[in-house]
């Protein structure tokens, strides 16, 4: 059974800077579905996009992987021979994890999970590369040139795959956006006390961009096309294509 997440349950004294330590890669599936509304579909459309655009003798990388659930969904849908998965994510307590799920669901060994900064990771010969609400993780001044390394690795025909938390530039549209996904955080069972002390915590860690912004810099960093595929109130889904 997953192990559900009452990491903000209590009052905090000291409440630092949310970090994606051991606690939270304890509770991680638990606390992504009942926060990212739509999370469980945008995963398996990602297995569903990923087996359109993988090309054979590939990359796909999922950048910010946590436990790995975007490639698992990748990796039941794709095809084409010669694919090699390749999961990163900067935080040791999600790779540890990553790496016994990926042993033991992919035991064939064409999934290979690195801890380190995405930003550091060379990036070649890709077909698809997923940014599954990571890019946000980012600060603001460093996330065009990740897109540009991005798009500089990828092959033509190839994809990115973006989801991200939005801002609303129209106040009255971020308030109802607000309201809508703090409905959704109560209606999975988290207390208002959870749910204002972890706004706390990513407060200065989670910076969203307007759904306009994105697009822009997608097309800065040389994306032929931005599709909005699929949006769940302030979160949304991104396919760039590279021509
Ligand atoms: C999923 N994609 O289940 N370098 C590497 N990893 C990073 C960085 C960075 N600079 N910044 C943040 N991370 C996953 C969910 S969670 C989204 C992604 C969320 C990692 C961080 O350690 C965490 O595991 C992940 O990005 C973001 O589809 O929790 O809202």
């Amino acid at each position: 059974m997953m192990a559900r997440d009452s990491i903000y349950a209590q009052p905090q004294a000291h409440l630092g800077d949310f970090a994606f330590s051991e606690a939270v890669a304890d509770v991680f599936p638990d606390m992504i579905q009942r926060s990212v509304p739509g999370y469980e579909t945008v995963i398996s459309l990602l297995g569903v996009i990923a087996h359109r655009f993988a090309q054979p003798d590939s990359r796909i990388y999922d950048l910010g992987c946590s436990l790995g659930a975007a490639t698992l969904a990748m990796a039941s849908q794709v095809r084409v021979p010669g694919v090699r998965f390749v999961c990163v994510d900067n935080s040791a307590a999600m790779t540890s994890r990553c790496e016994q799920i990926m042993r033991r669901r992919l035991p064939d060994g064409h999934c290979e999970v690195a801890c380190s900064d995405i930003q550091d990771v060379s990036l070649e010969n890709a077909s698809v590369v997923v940014l599954n609400f990571t890019l946000q993780f980012l600060k603001p001044a460093e996330r065009l040139a990740m897109l540009q390394r991005i798009y500089d690795g990828l092959r033509p025909g190839g994809v990115l795959l973006l989801s991200e938390k939005l801002r609303f530039a129209d106040p009255a549209e971020q308030e109802l956006m607000t309201e809508l996904h703090l409905e959704f955080k109560r209606a999975n069972g988290y207390s208002e006390l959870e749910i204002s002390q972890k706004r706390s915590a990513l407060e200065n860690v989670l910076l969203p961009d307007t759904f306009g912004e994105q697009v822009e810099r997608l097309q800065a960093a040389g994306f032929a096309q931005a599709v909005n595929w699929f949006q769940g109130f302030n979160f949304a889904s991104l396919l760039a294509l590279k021509a």
